[in-house]
């Protein structure tokens, strides 16, 4: 073995930035019978990122990402972070609108941002599938009135 002293080693060794991959487009709805929007989960997954050398990497995601500023979204850590559809409307997510979020890929000296979508659709509500059963109920009185009936 040669003496190469180890400040010399480590210089040879050149870090190169992670490249983050945010997958997606991702989409979630609760309409499936009895979901809720607490139980309705969906798995982002970030683990087609890449890091050369391989790096310890730490992911962290902003669901509400403006497009220009990373700002990581509490307790959303990790590759395949798992969130439910109650955090999203918490976050302040609006039935039917496509939020812009990112992941941010880090390992101890550099960092990727890569961003995605995320469609949210929570259930119609109680008073949308109240006035479609009305309509539904109307259509078929006046469908047996036409007949005769
Ligand atoms: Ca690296």
């Amino acid at each position: 073995m040669t003496n190469i002293p180890h400040w010399l080693y480590f210089e040879m060794v050149v870090n190169t930035p992670p490249i983050a991959d945010a997958d997606g487009p991702y989409m979630l709805d609760d309409w499936s019978l009895g979901a809720t929007p607490s139980d309705t989960t969906i798995m982002l997954d970030a683990t087609g990122s890449s890091d050369l050398p391989t790096d310890p990497l730490t992911y962290e995601w902003d669901l509400t990402y403006d497009g220009a500023t990373f700002s990581p979204t509490a307790g959303v850590i990790g590759p395949t972070p798992t969130v439910t559809l109650q955090s999203l409307l918490d976050l302040g997510y609006s039935g039917g609108a496509t939020a812009d979020i990112a992941v941010r890929v880090s390992d101890f000296q550099y960092f990727d941002v890569a961003p995605t979508t995320l469609f949210a659709v929570p259930e119609p509500s109680t008073v949308a599938l109240l006035a479609i059963g009305v309509a539904s109920l109307l259509l078929f009185m006046a469908w047996r009135q036409r007949r005769g009936a």
